[in-house]
């Protein structure tokens, strides 16, 4: 059981290190010591031990931007998939229209802070995606929302944009803020290598789902 946990953590770690970059080896060995009998005691995920609360690589990757409480139905798609990918994400309601300054100012802070992807999901006149991308040179990925207009209005006002400032747009609705999600990670995963096999793994689970389908005669 020992033996067990340790190999965890070990993995774990190796992990971490690769998505951060960091040298996970200037973590003392007292700490380490503390954290083992810790985890060990309570049963918490290693993700949850001391070190790793007090770590750069626990910082989210990837921002998922919503321009209202209401796409929440479709942009969790992109929280759930990156969660179970491991990506280190965070999600929150920005609206390039009702809250410009805010908007602004995320975008601007957004690469300083660690982020690398930015999701952006809206839906009508989206433009918050369009807004993001003009405040910040990290990949900006936009979802449009499924709106009264069946989501044609939120694609080509988030697609639609002028030569200069990119949006990689996706799909509508749910099935775009899941590719979002699978895309940041391909992005990330340029540059981790824990995050490729992930990755591949998804999709060799996801064709064998497909080969597996029985149908009903
Ligand atoms: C957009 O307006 C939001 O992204 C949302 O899709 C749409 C409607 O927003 P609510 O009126 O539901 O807040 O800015």
């Amino acid at each position: 059981m020992l033996n067990e946990a340790l190999q965890r953590n070990a993995k774990h770690e190796a992990r971490l290190s690769n998505i951060s970059g960091c040298d996970l080896s200037a973590v003392s060995e007292s700490q380490r010591f503390l954290d083992f009998a810790w985890n060990d005691r309570t049963g918490w995920p290693f993700t949850e031990n001391l070190y790793n609360l007090s770590m750069p690589e626990s910082k989210p990757l990837v921002a998922i931007i919503m321009g209202s409480k209401s796409d929440w139905d479709t942009m969790r798609n992109a929280v759930e998939t990156l969660d179970e990918l491991g990506v280190p994400n965070e999600a929150r309601v920005l609206s390039a229209h009702r809250t410009p300054d805010a908007t602004a100012e995320f975008a601007r802070g957004a690469a300083d802070r660690g982020l690398r992807v930015i999701i952006a999901g809206a839906g009508g006149a989206a433009h918050l995606a369009g807004v993001i991308a003009a405040h910040t040179w990290l990949p900006v990925l936009g979802v449009p929302i499924q709106s009264k207009l069946q989501g044609l209005d939120s694609l080509l006002s988030t697609a639609q944009m002028p030569g200069g400032i990119p949006v990689g747009t996706l799909a509508i609705g749910e099935a775009g803020a899941k590719n979002a999600a699978l895309l940041a990670a391909a992005i990330l995963a340029t540059s981790d290598d824990t995050l490729r096999q992930t990755l591949q793994a998804f999709r060799r689970k996801q064709s064998e789902a497909v080969l597996s389908v029985k149908l009903p005669r």
